[in-house]
């Protein structure tokens, strides 16, 4: 790694993974780089794992997102992790945050970073944060993501720095470094357009805070793209549809608004709806940039892509590298608080597409918690999004399980998103538009047009008794019943009542 080291005093500073572990001491609280699967650290980690193995200990951690195996697995495995905030998508760390093992803040990614220096989640002892190279002048570049690496180097005690040898080059210039100030010398965040650059190729580092410098050589390990269902494709086609009748209203430009899309299936197929649509000069601001935007790049439909991390397919990624210097010239990377800015997002008048688990018949989202109390993911930047955007629009297929569950249901076993930060609900049933609609008629709409046929006659049914039974109050529900749906999912296995379940009717 001597060539990627290029401050030559710096170079005495290169250990082996094992001796940068070793400089961890339980109960530490580690802040490292990564972002859904892109960019974490990888030598450091595994080999914390290891001396776990044989000497048990626990240290927390916080990162900018999801990470890969080689973190959080690894970590979680052998009982390593005691506090973990903001994102996770591990199974093995998620049994354990839904076991009581593991402490899990699950905090909107936009917000991390402040809360941080702030002081608000404790002392950070080390950093240990990925990079490309480091500059003559101990800086650090970034590879897939930059996340909160920026704010945590500025923060931690000291800093780890791994070095990957699988992270080509050329992502150098790909980033822009922006760290606000905090409130109350915070200045306005400077970005008017997808495109603006307003910071530094490189996450500045005080050169004396560099304790150790390890080198990696295992690539981000991300996932292939499973091939697109129809449900989800029927979701895609309806966003266009509805889009295109946005332009036709007046209310966006051709090209239309800057898009933000979460990950996923969904996500996928509502990208591909765009490479096979008429739209063009599209303008991305969102966290994570995935195939799909090669795939617009290609189509010659999109103007710019402004993200925190690049995570796409192992395949994605090998057309990335064949393509580099064309590819390079759309994106950008940015730290996620200010991808996922309040502020410019507002300004920009992003559209925001996100996936939720459940809705309920006035618009509420649960985007994380199965039947209340069990955590999947975490609301991740969902929430940054989808109360700043111009329009936010959440998708879910209609039923899960086969038919068993209603992803409608009368309330919300876990609110992520309230309903006033909603706009739109799409399903493969159809599209709720909320807008400038009282809950009465949101419920009329959300019923009519997104749950499945299984369930509408439920839920009329409860809406109608719920109505009669307030009095026709703002909000109608019966709070005895309310998570009735839920309750019979827990005690059947379904949400559908008996007689429905033998007869298919209500
Ligand atoms: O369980 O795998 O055991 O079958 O929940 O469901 O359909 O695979 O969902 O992968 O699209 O993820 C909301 C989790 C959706 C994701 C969520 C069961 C279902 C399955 C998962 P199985 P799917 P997806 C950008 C923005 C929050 C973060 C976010 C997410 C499992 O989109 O984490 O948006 N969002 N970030 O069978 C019980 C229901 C269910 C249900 C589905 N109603 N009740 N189980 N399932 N609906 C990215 C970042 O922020 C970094």
């Amino acid at each position: 790694i001597l060539d990627r080291v290029r401050n030559k005093a710096l170079q005495s500073k290169i250990v082996t993974p094992e001796e940068a572990a070793d400089f961890i001491k339980p109960g530490m609280t580690l802040a490292t780089s990564g972002f859904t699967s892109s960019a974490y650290p990888k030598a450091v980690p595994l080999a914390l794992a290891d001396r776990m193995k044989k000497d048990p200990f626990t240290v927390n951690i916080m990162t900018g997102a999801s990470t890969g195996p080689e973190f959080d697995e690894a970590l979680a495995s052998v009982h390593g992790i005691k506090k973990r905030l903001p994102f996770q998508t591990d199974k093995v760390l998620r049994s354990q945050i839904n076991d009581g093992t593991v402490d899990y803040i699950d905090i909107h990614l936009s917000e991390v970073a402040q809360l941080s220096r702030c002081g608000y989640l404790g002392h950070l002892d080390v950093a240990v944060i990925e990079a490309c190279a480091i500059t003559e002048e101990g800086n650090i570049i970034p590879t897939t993501a930059v996340g909160n690496s920026a704010s945590f180097v500025q923060t931690a005690d000291t800093v780890i720095i791994e070095v990957n040898n699988a992270q080509p080059l050329e992502f150098e210039g790909m980033h822009d470094v922006y760290l606000p100030l905090d409130p109350p010398n915070r200045l306005p965040i400077p970005i008017v357009r997808v495109d603006d650059r307003i910071g530094t190729p490189y996450i500045p580092c005080p050169q004396d805070k560099i304790r150790y410098i390890v080198p990696c050589d295992i690539a981000d390990h991300t996932r292939s793209l499973a091939p697109l269902d129809a449900t989800a494709q029927q979701m895609a086609d309806l966003t266009i549809d509805f889009l295109k009748r946005e332009i036709k209203a007046g209310r966006m430009p051709k090209n239309l608004l800057p898009i933000q899309s979460g990950v996923g299936n969904v996500a996928n197929a509502v990208t591909a709806g765009f490479v096979r649509s008429d739209f063009r000069d599209l303008t991305v601001y969102t966290e994570v940039i995935q195939d799909g935007m090669l795939d617009l790049i290609d189509a010659g439909k999109l103007n710019f892509a402004s993200g925190t991390a690049f995570s796409p397919s192992p395949e994605g990624m090998a057309r990335f590298f064949k393509d580099i210097e064309k590819y390079k010239k759309y994106m950008i990377l940015r730290p996620q608080e200010i991808s996922n800015s309040a502020e410019v997002i507002r300004r920009l008048g992003v559209i925001a597409m996100n996936t939720a688990v459940e809705v309920d018949i006035y618009g509420n989202v649960n985007s994380t918690h199965i039947a209340g109390t069990h955590m999947i993911n975490g609301i991740g930047g969902s929430g940054d999004f989808a109360r700043n955007a111009y329009l936010t629009i959440f998708y879910t297929p209609s039923v899960a399980k086969g038919g068993k569950i209603s992803a409608v249901v009368p309330f919300c076993s876990h609110v992520d998103q309230p309903e006033h930060d909603v706009d739109v609900i799409i399903t493969e049933q159809g599209v709720a538009d909320l807008r400038g609609k009282s809950p009465r008629q949101r419920a009329k709409e959300i019923i009519e047009n997104c749950a499945h046929p299984d369930f509408r006659p439920m839920l009329r049914d409860y809406f109608q008794r719920a109505d009669a039974k307030t009095n026709h109050a703002h909000t109608p529900h019966l709070l005895d019943e309310a998570f009735s749906f839920h309750q019979r999912y827990l005690e059947t296995g379904s949400m559908k009542r008996e007689s429905q379940e033998d007869t298919g009717k209500v």
